[in-house]
């Protein structure tokens, strides 16, 4: 007998683990070849090379993979890293998931499948439908799909009973177009992947330095004295930031490094762009490579508040040996508020209190603020590891209050960083892809389009699952992403989506999100960055914002595969024409003609985008205002504010421990490219968990061997199991799992105060051997 339930987890299968040691060096000549691997093999030799020599460039496409800026002035010919080239060579894909192979395998046999298998389906092609209780999917008409989802959105009791995610891939003009799909529908339920991303670091940036993005370019990473990277692997991650900071350890910066892991990308680096020039090749990719790291702190999770608060105490008390020298009295003076009552706070942590919290001793933390103390060219990035606590915020307001301290902010060589994800997710959220959109931004559309848009504020993620769960939503419309297996408590999630009457994807590779449906479910096949993008008036391009607030252009270098895939201005279009009808006072069929048109009306209505087809039609694009970055603090009272924080107390039962759940070097978010976390060594599996050595003796569990990980929460259990256990260099007391894998232990209700972004980096776990 088949089995016909649709798994919503990858199946528990274990796919051949082998350990190695952890390297040692990120980057290098085995990273070039990874990249050339990528892309000949999916791509085909000239379709993976003829998109890797175009991205990122200036007349090419935005790399698809990373928020990370490109430079400004001359840019190599291979702007990109190993990772870029996995996304490219995954997209670039000549395999198609195309109606013959959604006829041979049920939505049971697909979701049997591993994630990898899934991706490795190839580009989907075609329009497709899951009927009610139909076992496959089948082809649909574009124009029956979108009357579909016109009929269902519109028999709705209220728009808000229609949720629209969003991923941050999805470049600036569809984001906008989409946003204005919406709120000419009605609703603000406009959550995005943000939210459970760097949502913490607009909360906490806003309120004190006036705007919710950083405030360092690239060049402030280049001329920093100091660089602290906090809760961020970038390695993996990000790698061209290893670039950055290679240009400015040459330049005499030193680099702190604060995390749990001793991540192969904060040791050493060897830049494989190097490999790419004649004659920088002989040389430099064989040695040690560039030392990254000078003060390397190995934080217990969640114990940045504490290192903040002690590098700042040891701060003021070297000010007190060198009154003047090491806190910028004139800068607090002359910008910020708040100061007394931060300086009486920052007196109450005991020493005992910072070293419990972060597993540090005193005398490593002050070895930090001795680099700190003289130097005011300090920039901090952060990602994840800051972010995905329940005191993120406040950890970033803490970050601040540093910066505010030294007066560093605000000058070349100096600011905040958050280091975003995806390469848009920042553009998305200017675009207006927000649950909780600005007055001004609403008033701004109203004006343009004669309409009145929705004041009330909408559902984000976590909320928006919530309300799925509880029977409250029926339509679910994903442009990008898989909200199934990037949100906490996957089962959760599952259980939600199955009520909805309609659930709808506009992708371009099968996920597993795609197999837990509403009652209805269309997946909608849509062009990648590195497409050309062919509308009436010729072939379009798109704009992206990075991570630094550089909007630059974005144009598709490959001939779409043979099929029907639409861009997604096109797809927002005519899902808007189909369900707004004659009521819309949107030119959508314009719009889709011309992309130049949709520019023209962000123009009016975004702060930043004036005459935006002129800026963009420049080689790199334009940088977006930004206050801090001039010390122009956009506040309620016009001033940088400190904030008074405290260390998060975690009351944890004897036998628990903490985990935090985390990217392997061979994945994009919940795309998986292969098995092999290289730097950390570990090859041929995922389903692994890596444990301080005396934890496991403590348990009585060997290196290599099952076991079974509950975690605990508010009294509720959630259990995964068949985990292969690692010995591993992680503090005592701290795990480590992937994600996706980990996701059902995550607790729904697990959530950063303020933000609302799930705890993925805390969770409280028991482990037993299986
Ligand atoms: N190749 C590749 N690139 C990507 C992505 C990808 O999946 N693959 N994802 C993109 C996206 S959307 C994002 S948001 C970024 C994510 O980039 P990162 O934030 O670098 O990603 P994570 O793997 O979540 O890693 C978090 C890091 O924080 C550390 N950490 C965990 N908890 C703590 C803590 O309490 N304190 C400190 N100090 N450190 C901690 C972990 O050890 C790990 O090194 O990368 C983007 N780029
Ligand atoms: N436990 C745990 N959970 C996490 C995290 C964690 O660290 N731990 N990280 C969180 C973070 S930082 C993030 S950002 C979220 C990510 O959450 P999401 O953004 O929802 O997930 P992705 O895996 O990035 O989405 C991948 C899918 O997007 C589609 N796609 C790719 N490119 C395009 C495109 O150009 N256009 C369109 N329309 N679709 C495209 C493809 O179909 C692909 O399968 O996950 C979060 N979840
Ligand atoms: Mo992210």
């Amino acid at each position: 007998m088949k089995d016909h339930t649709i798994l919503t987890q990858p199946p528990e299968t274990l796919t051949g683990l082998s350990v190695s040691k952890p390297s040692k060096i990120a980057a290098g000549l085995k990273a070039v070849i990874q990249s050339m691997e990528f892309a000949w093999s999916e791509g085909g030799v000239g379709r993976g090379t003829q998109a890797l020599l175009k991205l990122n460039q200036k007349d090419g496409f935005d790399c698809s993979s990373c928020a990370w800026p490109d430079p400004d002035g001359h840019r190599s010919v291979a702007e990109f890293c190993e990772n870029g080239a996995k996304a490219t060579a995954s997209d670039a894909d000549t395999r198609r998931a195309d109606p013959e192979f959604f006829s041979k395998h049920s939505l049971a046999e697909l979701s049997r499948m591993t994630d990898r298998d899934l991706n490795n389906a190839g580009r989907l092609t075609h329009p497709l439908i899951r009927r009610p209780g139909a076992t496959h999917y089948a082809p649909i008409t574009w124009l029956e799909a979108f009357a579909l989802i016109g009929r269902e959105l519109n028999a709705l009791a209220s728009p808000d009973e229609a949720l629209f995610y969003t991923s941050g891939k999805v470049p600036n003009e569809p984001a906008f177009l989409y946003q204005l799909f919406v709120r000419q529908f009605g609703t603000n339920n406009l959550p995005d992947c943000s939210n459970m991303c760097h949502e913490s670091s607009g909360t906490a940036l806003a309120p004190t330095l006036g705007l919710g993005k950083g405030s360092t370019t690239l060049h402030d990473i280049h001329e920093a004295e100091v660089i602290l990277i906090m809760g961020q692997n970038p390695g993996t991650n990000h790698p061209r930031m290893l670039t950055a900071l290679q240009i400015a350890k040459k330049k005499g910066a030193k680099i702190i490094a604060i995390n749990p892991l001793h991540e192969t990308g904060l040791d050493h680096f060897k830049n494989p762009q190097d490999f790419m020039n004649p004659i920088k090749a002989v040389g430099t990719l064989v040695g040690k490579g560039t030392p990254i790291a000078d003060v390397f702190l190995q934080v217990k999770i969640n114990g940045d508040m504490a290192v903040l608060k002690g590098i700042i105490k040891h701060l003021f008390a070297l000010e007190e040996k060198h009154p003047g020298k090491v806190i910028d009295h004139r800068f607090i003076e002359e910008f910020t508020a708040g100061y007394e009552a931060f300086r009486i706070n920052s007196r109450q942590d005991s020493w005992n209190e910072i070293e419990a919290s972060s597993g540090l001793s005193r005398k490593e933390i002050e070895a930090a603020a001795e680099l700190l103390a003289f130097k005011d060219k300090i920039v901090t990035c952060w990602a994840m590891g800051i972010t995905q606590h329940k005191n993120g915020v406040d950890t970033i307001k803490e970050i601040v209050n540093m910066h505010l301290l030294k007066g560093a902010i605000g000058k070349i060589g100096a600011g905040t960083c958050p280091v975003r994800g995806h390469s848009n997710v920042q553009g998305d959220r200017t675009m207006g892809i927000w649950e909780k959109p600005e007055e001004k931004f609403l008033d701004a559309l109203k004006k343009e389009y004669r309409f009145e848009p929705p004041r009330k504020h909408g559902l984000d993620t976590i909320d928006g699952v919530k309300a799925m769960h509880e029977g409250k939503l029926k339509v679910f419309v994903s442009m990008g992403g898989n909200l199934l297996s990037a949100s906490s408590d996957t089962e959760f999630v599952a259980e939600g989506i199955r009520q909805l009457k309609l659930s709808v994807y506009v992708s371009t590779k099968l996920n597993r999100g795609h197999l837990t449906t509403g009652e209805t479910a269309l997946i909608l096949p849509c062009y990648a960055h590195l497409d050309k993008d062919m509308q009436r008036s010729g072939q379009q391009f798109t704009s992206c914002e990075n991570s630094m607030g550089v909007v630059s252009q974005s144009k598709g270098v490959l001939d779409p595969l043979e099929g029907e895939m639409l861009s997604e201005v096109a797809i927002i279009s005519g899902m808007a024409l189909a369900t707004l009808g004659e009521k819309s006072t949107v030119d959508w069929v314009g719009y889709t003609e011309n992309y130049d048109t949709i520019r023209d009306s962000i123009a009016r209505i975004v702060p930043g985008f004036e005459n935006f087809n002129e800026k963009i039609r420049k080689p790199g694009g334009f940088y977006l205002p930004n206050g801090p970055r001039h010390r122009q603090f956009n506040t309620s009272n016009g001033r940088a504010n400190f904030s008074v924080t405290q260390i998060e107390a975690h009351e944890l039962e004897k036998d628990q421990l903490v985990l935090m759940t985390i990217r392997s070097h061979d994945q994009f978010n919940t795309t998986i490219y292969d098995y092999n976390d290289r730097y950390r060594g570990v090859f041929g599996e995922r389903r692994v968990i890596f444990m301080n050595t005396e934890d496991m003796a403590e348990r009585n569990i060997k290196h290599e061997q099952l076991v079974n990980i509950t975690s605990h929460f508010n009294g509720q259990q959630r259990r995964i199991e068949r985990f292969i256990a690692l010995s591993y260099d992680i503090p005592k007391g701290n795990t480590a799992a992937y994600y996706p894998e980990a996701n059902p232990l995550v607790p729904i209700d697990s959530v950063a105060k303020e933000s609302n972004t799930p705890t993925s980096k805390f969770v409280v776990v028991s482990i037993e051997a299986a």
